[in-house]
């Protein structure tokens, strides 16, 4: 507890210090309207070299939080939560702390059949809403993509051999494109308007293909040679990028902790690795070390899993002027007592590497009336965490939608 506290103490200096949310890293400059005097300001560039002005603002502050805070978001967040739905405005963390999640997660499964929902019952229509709201507010907005299987119909979790089919010359490639091309016409919608009038695109940091080092999607291992798998990955992005001219995407690698053995954690990471030209953000999917109910190693043992992974992954960010993000985690069911402050909270705290983390996530708040499952990661009202999840919302290392970063100028 020491710690946690003189932590925030020197938080605090370092935010006199370095100005807030610009980075002690970056160099202050000229106006951010035009693109190459965008580019000139930042030290970290994106895959994109035609990112906007404001897709690389949101880039380079993430990077400007490192060691001084990180965002705090929730996947489905304003959709629905344990014990509502169809609320127009409403979140289960801001039932809680008052406040949404600085970070907003999305769901894309379903948008490639034209559904007018996706595979979690939300509709596509009133995403694009809740996405220009949470951008409108300051907030961040990643989007995953469980993808059903061109080649079989059945969705993500199917395990018929997909990719070698979806890659250039595969026979499902031309299917595949215009699966990509429903993202393409999602993302048209996601627009700001300014004061002046003027209109951008919505900044989104994208996470297709996650967690391919497990077994359990059809692009996984086992499922998808390590080859096509990054032949997968670097087409998605050469097709948005280069032939659709998407140019507010960032992109987030996400493999999963479980199937990383921390002794070599190196090499585990970069099964699949696309390569430093299409990756850039350095994610991690770890339920792993927070109390995954199938890990019998002690909360001790979990707690030094956590922190290591997390030093390996802001290691490998770090070697390439990248940016680290833990892109999902969580506790189901939130069974864990001061899960917030004990499991997440002090142990990113206690590490000078893991505290450069630039946000956490945690997945969704299932509607328990109509999914008939209990599945949740954050709490609601009454939920046994409720109280130390106000304590981690009160910490000054982690940010909430009220605590609005200036992340886009
Ligand atoms: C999984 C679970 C599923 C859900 C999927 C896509 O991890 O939450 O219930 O359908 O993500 O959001």
């Amino acid at each position: 507890m020491n710690l946690f506290y003189s932590f925030a103490r020197s938080a605090a200096a370092a935010l006199i210090t370095c100005g807030l949310l610009l980075g002690c890293d970056q160099q202050s400059s000229p106006s951010a309207t035009s693109s190459p005097s965008t580019e000139q300001r930042y030290s970290h560039k994106l895959s994109d070299k035609h990112a906007t002005p404001e897709t690389l603002a949101l880039y380079n502050n993430l990077a400007g939080l490192r060691g001084r805070h990180m965002l705090f978001g929730h996947e489905d967040s304003l959709a629905y939560g344990v014990n509502w739905e169809g609320d127009p405005d409403r979140s289960d963390v801001r039932d809680v702390t008052g406040s949404n999640p600085a970070l907003y997660g999305w769901e894309l499964g379903g948008l490639e059949l034209g559904q007018e929902k996706n595979l979690d019952g939300v509709n596509f229509k009133q995403m694009q809403e809740w996405i220009k709201a949470g951008y409108s507010r300051g907030g961040v907005i990643t989007i995953s993509w469980h993808m059903y299987s061109p080649v079989s119909g059945a969705n993500s979790w199917d395990k018929t051999p997909t990719v070698h089919e979806l890659i250039p010359g595969g026979a499902k490639h031309e299917v595949f494109k215009s699966y990509l091309d429903t993202f393409v016409a999602f993302n048209k919608s996601l627009v700001s308007t300014d004061s002046a009038g003027n209109t951008h695109a919505i900044p989104i940091i994208f996470r297709p293909w996650h967690e391919h080092n497990g077994d359990w999607f059809w692009w996984g291992k086992g499922y998808a040679s390590e080859q096509d798998y990054i032949a997968l990955w670097q087409f998605t992005v050469k097709y948005l990028r280069d032939e659709q001219g998407l140019h507010n995407l960032i992109y987030a690698y996400s493999p999963d902790r479980s199937r990383i053995d921390l002794a070599k954690f190196e090499s585990d990471y970069f099964y699949g690795y696309p390569g430093d030209e299409y990756v850039d953000v350095i994610g991690l999917d770890n339920y792993w070390d927070v109390g995954h109910e199938a890990n019998t190693a002690s909360a001790d043992e979990q707690k030094a899993g956590f922190v290591a992974a997390l030093k390996g992954i802001v290691k490998v960010a770090q070697a390439r002027n990248k940016i680290a993000a833990l892109t999902e985690t969580g506790n189901n069911r939130l069974t864990i007592p001061n899960f917030w402050t004990e499991r997440i909270l002090n142990p990113i705290l206690a590490g000078a590497e893991a505290q450069q983390i630039t946000y956490v996530m945690v997945w969704r708040n299932a509607n328990s009336a109509r999914e008939k499952s209990e599945q949740f990661f954050a709490p609601y009202p009454g939920q046994a965490t409720a109280e130390d999840f106000k304590t981690f919302f009160a910490h000054p290392f982690v940010l909430f939608e009220s605590e609005p970063p200036r992340l886009y100028e």
